[in-house]
């Protein structure tokens, strides 16, 4: 195994395996967070082993046992449901294994949070929806509860809505399994057939906001309603940027960066060093209207356009190399 010259142990000897343990592989945001962290990883010499979730608690569980089981030095915990992981995710720690959580609220004091600012990036996106439809409209909502980052954004609705009551939320729909936009979609058709006087639909998560546009666009209802989501990718900026597209506006970080972030977290504690309890990735509002202004079509168009969204100063330090985005 390489060192790290100048890095502080293990990392100047090289060869730490770290473990990333997924809930969610699927998707466009975990494929490009996963990129990120294993770019991140090969710049620290890290042997990671990433343990792809197939958005099954069990499974997911018995991955920490494996992780434990390899020796690792390090694991990270992305995405997961807090009653199913919090005891494995301490027996981890018992075992002397640093252990990150991205997404999942573990309630570990020793466990520091990866996390995109979620309660600005619902913020973001909701002020962005009242200052395009006002202060009264008909609402949908795309939410699946028990995950951290949905729950944090949920709350921040729940905000918006009791400060504006002409805000009516006449549906709430939403699944989380291996075919999310697919289903997302049958499910909106439903809504819409019961409530067809839905204006806005906030989805915070791609996957969502991209069922939402298929089944608006199925039912010929696109030109009727506007989407407001978390989360970007290459393929989301030309559903966005598309003629007519009912998809207006999305709040998001680089993915890729998140990953690097969550790995640059977990490298700091085995090293003895403290990332802080909460590690922070500040998100970005992308509009529709910005995209076709600025001919942004790809992630790197938007690494290149908006500086802030292509790096993170989270969970840096001088031996820690930077990774190419
Ligand atoms: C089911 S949770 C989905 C969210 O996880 C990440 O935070 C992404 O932003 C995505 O929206």
């Amino acid at each position: 195994a390489e060192g790290l010259a100048g890095a502080p142990a293990p990392f100047d000897k090289g060869g730490v395996k770290v473990a990333l343990v997924t809930y969610i592989s699927g998707g466009d945001f975990f494929q490009a967070y996963q990129a990120g962290a294993e770019a991140q990883a090969r710049a620290l010499g890290i042997d990671l082993r990433v343990f792809p979730g197939r958005q099954d608690a069990a499974e997911q569980r018995d991955q920490i046992d494996q992780a434990i089981s390899l020796g690792v030095e390090g694991i990270i915990i992305d995405h997961g449901l807090t009653e199913s992981l919090k005891d494995v995710a301490q027996k981890a720690v018992d075992a002397g294994i640093k252990v990150v959580a991205f997404d999942v609220n573990l309630e570990n004091e020793k466990i520091p949070q990866v996390e995109q600012s979620d309660a600005l990036l619902a913020k973001l996106a909701l002020e962005k929806a009242l200052e395009e439809n006002g202060t009264s409209f008909n609402a949908g909502y795309v939410y699946v509860p028990g995950f951290a980052p949905l729950d944090r954004r949920n709350a921040v609705w729940e905000e918006v809505r009791k400060a504006n009551p002409g805000i009516v939320e006449k549906a709430r729909w939403g699944v989380v399994n291996d075919t999310i936009a697919a289903s997302v979609s049958d499910q909106t058709k439903a809504a819409f057939q019961a409530n067809p006087d839905i204006s806005v639909v906030f989805a915070p998560f791609d996957e969502f906001a991209r069922g939402v546009k298929l089944a608006v666009e199925e039912l010929g209802v696109a030109d009727k309603v506007k989407i407001y989501s978390a989360d970007i990718s290459t393929a989301d900026i030309q559903e966005i940027g598309a003629e007519g597209s009912p998809w207006v506006a999305t709040v998001a970080t680089n993915p890729a960066v998140v990953g690097a972030v969550s790995v640059r977290a977990v490298a700091l504690l085995i090293a003895g060093q403290d990332p802080g309890r909460q590690v922070v990735v500040e998100p970005t509002l992308v509009t529709q209207a910005e995209l076709r202004e600025k001919g942004i079509k790809t992630i790197e168009d938007l690494n290149a356009k908006l500086p802030q969204f292509g790096e993170s100063a989270a969970a840096t330090a001088p031996w820690i190399p930077a990774t190419a985005r």
